[in-house]
């Protein structure tokens, strides 16, 4: 008993999970959960690979914030693994819960993943309060070399918590993707004492660019860089995957609408996402 209390992962409902490999002594120890769907159970469990598509629908902003000028991109955080990307939250304050991940196994049964993230009561669209996953994206603005390749972090975004959900169903194609929603929308519930967020296989929670706190402050700015989005940026969600959440565009400051890069040089990343008429 001692021994499974000190492990990081708790699990729920796989008893063949709980095999010779999760109570390795070298486990017992560690300040942090290793990643199982990188391990050697990866092979019983459905796991999750988030990715971003292209910053999409980029537009100038100087009305949001006088004085200034924002650089605005929505974003598309597509669930692509074996299984849904889900997370259990449980309150822990007035504004945030903790979050544990759940990973579906290949026998049915379900694992629950300490992976320290948070849940936060975010005021945001529609001039509501709604749970997010904190932390879920980031974008990042860097300078960019004569070469394309990135040189310094200038900038970041504000925002870093998202609802993770079924918006749309960008990859129906992928093996086991549900044809319809499985997650709804993000609560509202002030008094939740338990909310579960997700995005299913195939399925994308898409941000406008129009939203708030959807831009990066390009004030002064000039010159070429990479507008880039990150899925995940501080691994709070283990996936089978973790070196695919990045996605970037090049542009060149002051930004024009039918210019993007003007002549600025090194690679767009990720999927584009409709037609992304930049
Ligand atoms: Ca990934
Ligand atoms: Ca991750």
């Amino acid at each position: 008993m001692a021994v499974r209390a000190a492990l990081p992962i708790a699990l729920c409902c796989a008893a063949t999970l709980a095999g010779t490999a999760l109570a390795a002594p070298s486990q017992v120890d560690a300040p942090q959960a290793e990643n199982p769907c990188i391990g050697p159970d990866a092979g019983r469990l459905r796991c999750p690979d988030l990715v971003m598509r292209q910053p999409w629908g980029m537009y100038t902003d100087r009305y949001s914030k006088r004085g200034r000028t924002l650089l605005r991109a929505g974003n598309v955080i597509d669930s692509i693994g074996a299984g849904p990307a889900e997370l259990f939250g449980t309150r822990i304050g007035p504004r945030f819960m903790r979050a544990r991940q759940r990973i579906y196994t290949r026998d049915g049964g379900k694992i629950g993943v300490a992976t320290n993230g948070r849940l936060q009561f975010k005021f945001a669209h529609e001039s509501r309060f709604w749970w997010k996953f904190y932390n879920a994206a980031r974008f990042e603005l860097w300078r960019v070399d004569a070469d394309g390749r990135r040189t310094r972090l200038v900038r970041t975004g504000p925002k870093v918590a998202y609802c993770l959900r079924d918006l749309v169903h960008t990859r129906p194609q992928l093996r086991r993707s549900p044809r319809f929603a499985h997650y709804p929308a993000c609560s509202n519930n002030a008094r939740a004492q338990h909310v579960t967020l997700g995005t299913s296989v195939g399925w994308a929670d898409v941000y406008p660019p129009s939203y708030p706190e959807q831009w990066i402050d390009v004030t002064g700015l000039r010159g070429c860089f990479a507008y880039v989005h990150i899925a995940d940026p501080n691994n709070r969600l283990y996936e089978s995957n973790e070196d695919d959440n990045e996605s970037q565009v090049i542009v060149r400051l002051p930004f024009r609408p039918g210019a993007r890069r003007a002549g600025c040089r090194g690679p767009d990343r990720g999927r584009r996402y409709g037609s992304s008429p930049y």
